[in-house]
């Protein structure tokens, strides 16, 4: 009987989704006529450790401070792990403060782990395959290699390769050479080189020349100089295939605790990085450039992953959607009536008809790259977008009731004190908005301009972060290759310092009262009608007539106030309007803190009514004008 190819996925990998690398390595090899099994064994370890303590470890904790990879330190060095108290020592400097009783079960679940890696190993039967695949993104590395060095040391004819988001680069050359038992590595973009690479390894033929691969020869850690491969035509993947995911789901508790969803990509890379590489970001590895499905064959692939899956949500891996889709991919689901919960990254300059197509669709939630809310702070990112519109989009996300997933990114080179004040200025104004999920200082991640280039982002001291030295007993210059992420002294003055503090604690004052803070605006018989429960302030409701309420309406979306103008001469052309009346009103209108305003921009705070759209200007209102109608009543 010929062998088969055998896919591991250990622990920490979140349980709530399948590894969509691994779904589509296996439909891969199935495609070139190859048999692959994959077993999902983090299940089993989130059975013996708790469920909620397991996702803790692989979500819920900063993936630089590794808890997940020291857990499995006795399982791959043995008596020569390093003693527990050092995990505690390691984290004092990190920002997040684990409460004992964590600390604890971290404990606990480092003392299984040995005996964990030995129970997997019994469970496979090591006869059947001839190679075997260990994936490793965030916190799997060591318990992959764990699991490597267990299946060579029982069955050293076996193949053993490792890919993933771990192993790419640099990353995985240095692996490979540090960890004798790793026979191959991939790199990068695994899809088209796989299966090649299992027929040659089969053939017994060279593979140093396949790109992205590192091999051994004669001993020797040998990486030809073929780059890694890149997927140009997506449409050209497979379906992915998430059966095993299922069924080791269906034999583990954590089915009765965690809602699932189903992983699909429709695109790789980046269009705004491909030409504005935000300066923290390193997201897409070694691939940039953005590629994505057709609008077709995205349709397909969601209608078939929905009739296979039947009732779980899809989770899109993309870094970014493509604009297209909104045009010509959710509204042709919608129109079917097929009602989806379609997770996506997004930029924040979405339109608002934008946003409600993916509504429309069933989504009711995305992460937008919102990182901060200073324009000065996400010029330096290069984000290519101002504060006052990431709040419009906030404001839109609420108007449709999305749960929108963002965060505060702080400490970069060339911030100003004035840069954070601003902010907490802001937070009072916009409480019934929704709050960030963290404020943490910007790591260095590895591909991003920040890591090629430290000294020109005036940053010093680039080293490991203390979890490597405590998971990796090797000298700092292995550990600065093998690390996704790295630490380093930022030039943040204490004067800005100072300002991020206060902002930070007009944050969590801000997650405090958002539930019982609204802002909201309905139209009447043709009156603007805003009613302000924010908290802390005395509640109080407004009426807005005529140019006031036109005005109000149209900043809806962010404008200035020559657009205004220009707005309502077009609306109104027998009467002298003025820009000094626009400001009249405007004016009115910040003084009651019912608008945002940054530099000449304009943004309307209370949630106004879902069918109004920004790209569409008001309508006229049949009533006569009797004034411009700024009124407060209560
Ligand atoms: C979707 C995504 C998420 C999702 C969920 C991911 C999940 N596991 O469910 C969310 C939004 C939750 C998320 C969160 C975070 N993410 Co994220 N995320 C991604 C993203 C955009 C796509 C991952 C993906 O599925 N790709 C598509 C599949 C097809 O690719 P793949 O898994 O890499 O597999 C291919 C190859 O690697 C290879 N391969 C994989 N395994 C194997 C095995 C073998 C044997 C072989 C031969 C080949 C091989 O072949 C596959 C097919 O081509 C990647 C970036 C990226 N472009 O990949 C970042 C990425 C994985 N995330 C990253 C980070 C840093 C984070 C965060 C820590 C960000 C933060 N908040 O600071 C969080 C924390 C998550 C945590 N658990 O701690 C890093 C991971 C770094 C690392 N080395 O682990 C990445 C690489 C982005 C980056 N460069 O910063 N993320
Ligand atoms: S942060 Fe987002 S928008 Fe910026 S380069 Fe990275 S993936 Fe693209």
């Amino acid at each position: 009987m010929s062998k088969r190819v055998l896919l591991l996925v250990m622990p920490f990998l979140t349980l709530r989704r399948p590894h969509l690398g691994v779904g589509l390595l296996k439909a891969g090899l199935h495609r070139a006529g190859m048999e692959c099994d994959v077993r999902y064994f983090n299940f089993q370890f989130a059975d013996i450790i708790g469920t909620g303590v397991y996702e803790q470890i692989a979500e819920g904790s900063p993936a630089h401070q590794m808890p997940g990879e020291w857990i499995f330190t006795p399982a791959l060095y043995g008596e020569d792990a390093r003693p527990s108290s050092e995990f505690s020592l390691a984290l004092v400097r990190g920002i997040k403060v684990y409460e004992e009783k964590f600390l604890q079960q971290i404990d606990h679940a480092r003392n299984l782990s040995p005996a964990f890696i030995q129970d997997c190993i019994r469970q496979i039967d090591l006869s059947l395959y001839d190679i075997v695949g260990l994936t490793s993104t965030f916190q799997q590395n060591i318990a992959s290699l764990a699991m490597v060095q267990a299946i060579k040391r029982q069955c050293p004819e076996i193949i053993t390769a490792c890919g993933g988001a771990n192993f790419e680069g640099e990353m995985g050359i240095e692996l490979h050479r540090l960890f004798p038992f790793i026979d191959v590595v991939c790199s990068g973009e695994a899809d088209t080189v796989f299966p090649e690479l299992v027929r040659r390894l089969r053939a017994a033929q060279p593979v140093y020349d396949l790109g992205g691969v590192t091999s051994r020869v004669a001993g020797d850690s040998v990486t030809g100089s073929t780059p890694p491969s890149f997927i140009n035509d997506l449409n050209a993947l497979p379906y992915p295939d998430h059966a095993d995911y299922f069924r080791d789901l269906q034999s583990s508790r954590s089915r009765e605790v965690i809602r699932c969803e189903v992983t699909m990509e429709t695109s790789r890379g980046c269009w705004w990085g491909q030409k504005h590489h935000c300066t923290f970001c390193g997201l897409n590895g070694m691939g940039m450039t953005y590629r994505s499905k057709t609008p077709d064959r995205a349709y397909r692939e969601i209608k078939h992953l929905l009739a296979k899956h039947k009732g779980y949500d899809i989770f899109n891996t993309d870094n970014i959607v493509d604009l297209k889709y909104f045009s010509e991919l959710f509204p042709r689901l919608a129109e079917e009536g097929v009602k989806v919960q379609l997770f996506y990254e997004t930029k924040a300059n979405l339109k608002k008809t934008q946003l409600f197509t993916l509504k429309r669709v069933g989504s009711t939630s995305f992460q937008p790259g919102i990182e901060s809310l200073n324009s000065h702070v996400l010029s330096l990112m290069d984000k290519g977008i101002k504060g006052i519109q990431n709040i419009q989009l906030l404001r839109w996300s609420k108007e449709m009731d999305f749960d929108v997933s963002w965060n505060i990114l702080c400490g970069f080179p060339g911030e100003m004190p004035e840069d954070y004040q601003q902010i907490t200025r802001w937070i009072p104004l916009i409480s019934h908005l929704q709050p960030p999920l963290v404020v943490t200082r910007f790591r260095l991640d590895r591909f991003s301009p920040m890591f090629r280039d430290p000294r020109k982002y005036g940053l010093a001291n680039v080293r490991s972060f203390p979890g490597h030295r405590i998971c990796y007993p090797f000298p700092e210059e292995s550990l600065r290759r093998i690390a996704y992420f790295l630490d380093c002294d930022s030039p943040t003055t204490p004067e800005t310092l100072t300002e991020i503090r206060s902002m930070w604690k007009a944050i969590d004052e801000w997650k405090r009262i958002h539930k019982e803070s609204t802002l909201t605006a309905e139209l009447d018989s043709g009156s603007l009608l805003v009613h302000d429960r924010r908290a802390g302030r005395a509640p109080c409701d407004y009426v807005f007539d005529d140019v006031a309420r036109d005005i109000y309406l149209a900043l809806d979306g962010v404008h200035t106030d020559s657009h205004l103008l220009r707005t309502l001469q077009e609306k109104y052309p027998r009467r002298p309007l003025t820009m000094g009346r626009v400001h009249e009103i405007l004016n009115g209108f910040e003084e009651r803190d019912l608008v945002l305003r940054e530099d000449n921009l304009f943004l309307a705070l209370a949630l106004l009514p879902l069918d109004i759209m920004c790209d569409e200007s008001p309508e006229p209102v049949e009533k006569p004008a009797t004034h411009d109608g700024l009124l407060a009543i209560a």
